[in-house]
């Protein structure tokens, strides 16, 4: 017995010894992992709510059980309209009191408290008020209903449609706690590649399961929808926009919705692109097809996001298409479409510039689609922090009426139409344990969820806030991570894509490089040799008004800049321009041997991150660390592979040395050609 006690004893005086005491963790709470350190104080009043209101009780909820400050008072003063889903926050003696308009917006600030209690956070002396910048800020689901996730890298879908609506998942609860806890207020259950049975009455129930477990999280739901639905699901022989009985089948189903639905969100939609049919299939127009929509959503509130992502395999420019097809169309859509328009004007590239319709169609509603899961950066292997390409993007001045027009200023809520305002991505969660596969690729549903709250936050204090729910708030650790993160988009596109390359992917996964891919017959807009014109004189898309003329999408004064060789930015500079090796760059490099140092400094960027990570062990739990370490190993390798392809492959068109100073290549051409990745790909 004695023994058993001096054992124990001896235990404890060990683990006092650790430095740091760390839990066993999975990555399955996210950033929400509420340190268990002082008791919840527990006294949480609300005032002018009923404790009917789910989402009320929920606020309190979450106080009572993880808040160790002073006493908070609830307050919901529905004459706060201007507050939208925000709030106020302020300290009055030892007591906070927190005001909003609506039940949602003191859930939302509930968590707010709980996040500056975790990042050791201060209310300022004046209080504080927060409004969020778009109305609707909307999660993209690409899930089948066969449980796959097209272009999913953690696993299935989180709905089992072959359960529901029965049986309900705890993580549907989970997964909506986790967007509110951010600000995500909508989400879109099905791949925008849709299939039309999900508007069956059977799926119908099972999709109002989840609305009924979202609705208290103030989340609503959205659909992706089949154009050709009416003709699908039977009933009537066409999908017509203009055919009288077409609309009335969509009437029809939007009342079907709406009943067992009340808040139902509304409608995805991508038509007559990549192959899914639409409005032109019967010689109409995309502002026929919304509007049919629009029409059928509108006496229930319902809104339609309508794709701009359309291109064909025409000769002319891929990067030109969407804007040609819906320029002319401005004016034309009802005030509840909005045209969700990818970031860039190609697919979601490491880089690109900013789609030029975000500049366009003055009197069309337009939103932002970002990309959260890694198609193009690696899946979940590689680490690769978001906010500062979705900064990026944001902060890009259109130039549209002059100068300071940025992307958020003309999407979000100061846009002049007075309409609902969105942002949108593509998510990228699944059934993994951690939800998102990389347990940093986490970073990025956060980071998503924190700009369409406030798109003036900055990248570095998203990363900090996120370091310390995620893992710690130890100095040590949070420094060096954040650097890291800022630093590893930079670092993918330069191992990738450098100087404004895009698409040298294989053509079946988009995982790694494939510069010589070529399928005979193929459609030359899927081709890596459409977008970099490797040739004897030098590398890169002409798209200046000697070439393809995409640069005239830009406003005059951007295009000028963009236009001309001396003063378009060197990281979009392949993006624009045919260069010739031997141009001098701004570090007095040619391009070539800039290339090489380029892809070089992104492999040199992830050996580095993997010291920085071996240096964090002492500071987190061992599953997370080992995890996180084995992907960086994964990367780096990955990153070899990039350079060694895209460098060998364009040094047969250079015919020019690596800079001798560089890493030399270690593998051969000819075994990275034949490289098959068993990757499934669905489309
Ligand atoms: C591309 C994806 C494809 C999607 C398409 C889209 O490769 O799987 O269906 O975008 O956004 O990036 O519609």
């Amino acid at each position: 017995m004695r023994s058993i006690m001096r054992f124990y004893c001896l235990l404890l005086a060990f683990l006092a010894a650790v430095p740091f005491v760390v839990r066993a963790e999975d990555g399955s709470q996210l950033w929400l992992r509420f340190s268990k350190q002082g008791k919840p104080t527990g006294t949480v009043r609300i005032t002018g709510g009923e404790s009917t209101d789910a989402t009320l009780m929920l606020a309190k909820q979450e106080l009572q059980l993880y808040w160790k400050g002073m006493d908070v008072i609830l307050k919901l003063d529905h004459r706060r309209k201007e507050l939208k889903d925000g709030y106020q926050i302020r300290q009055h003696g030892n007591q906070v009191h927190v005001v909003a308009g609506r039940s949602v917006g003191l859930l939302y600030a509930a968590y707010h408290l709980l996040r500056l209690q975790e990042t050791e956070g201060q209310i300022p002396n004046a209080g504080l008020t927060e409004i969020p910048s778009y109305d609707i800020r909307i999660l993209n689901h690409w899930d089948n209903l066969d449980g796959t996730i097209e272009r999913g890298y953690a696993g299935h879908s989180l709905w089992k449609w072959e359960e529901l609506p029965y049986k309900l998942s705890s993580r549907y609860e989970q997964y909506a706690r986790a967007n509110t806890s951010v600000g995500i207020n909508a989400t879109v259950l099905n791949n925008v590649n849709a299939s039309s049975e999900l508007l069956k009455a059977e799926y119908l129930l099972k999709v109002k399961a989840l609305a009924d477990v979202f609705r208290k999280y103030g989340i609503k739901v959205y659909l992706s929808i089949n154009f050709s639905a009416p003709k699908n699901l039977g009933g009537v022989s066409s999908s017509d926009p203009l055919n009288q009985d077409v609309q009335q089948w969509w009437n029809s189903k939007a009342k079907e919705i709406y009943g067992l639905i009340p808040d139902f969100g509304g409608f995805l939609v991508k038509a007559n692109s990549e192959g899914q049919p639409g409005p032109q299939d019967y010689g109409r127009t995309h502002a026929d097809g919304a509007n049919m929509l629009a029409d059928a959503l509108r006496p229930y509130g319902g809104t339609v996001f309508w794709r701009a992502f359309v291109y064909h395999p025409t000769k002319d420019d891929r990067a030109k298409q969407a804007y040609q097809e819906f320029v002319p169309l401005d004016g034309q859509f009802r005030e509840n479409v909005i045209l969700q328009v990818k970031n860039g004007p190609i697919d979601f590239q490491p880089r690109e510039p900013f789609n030029p319709l975000l500049g366009a169609m003055p009197n069309t509603a337009k939103m932002l689609e970002f990309q959260l899961t890694q198609e193009y950066l690696g899946f979940s292997n590689h680490l690769v922090y978001l906010a500062p390409l979705f900064k990026e993007v944001l902060d890009s001045d259109t130039y549209a009426n002059g100068k300071g027009q940025t992307v958020s200023k003309l999407t979000d809520s100061r846009g002049h139409l007075g309409r609902k305002t969105a942002i949108a991505a593509v998510a990228n969660i699944g059934l993994d344990t951690n939800w998102t596969g990389h347990h940093f690729a986490q970073a990025n549903w956060y980071a998503f969820g924190r700009l369409a709250w406030n798109n003036n936050l900055s990248s570095v204090q998203i990363a900090d806030e996120w370091i310390r729910m995620t893992f710690t708030g130890v100095q040590e650790f949070v420094e060096p991570i954040k650097k890291l993160m800022l630093e590893s988009r930079e670092a993918a596109v330069d191992y990738m894509m450098p100087l404004g390359l895009h698409h040298l992917f294989a053509f079946e996964h988009h995982y790694g490089p494939e510069p010589w891919g070529d399928i005979p017959g193929g459609r030359p807009d899927w081709m890596p040799w459409y977008y970099h014109n490797a040739d004897s004189v030098g590398l890169g898309f002409d798209r200046t008004v000697n070439g393809s003329r995409a640069v005239t999408q830009y406003n005059p004064s951007l295009d000028k800049i963009y236009g001309n060789i001396s003063t378009c930015p060197e990281n979009l500079l392949l993006w624009f321009h045919h260069v010739s090796w031997n141009y001098r760059m701004n570090s007095g490099n040619t391009l070539w041997s800039e290339l090489c140092f380029r892809y070089d400094h992104g492999v040199q960027k992830v050996r580095e991150f993997q010291k920085v990570w071996d240096r964090m062990e002492r500071y987190i739990d061992r599953s997370r660390f080992s995890d996180v370490q084995a992907k960086l190993r994964i990367q780096t390798r990955d990153a070899v592979w990039w350079k060694d392809a895209c460098l060998q492959y364009f040094q047969s068109f250079s015919r020019q040395p690596i800079p001798y100073e560089l890493e030399r290549p270690i593998y051969e051409l000819e075994d990275l050609k034949k490289i098959k990745l068993p990757m499934g790909h669905h489309n």
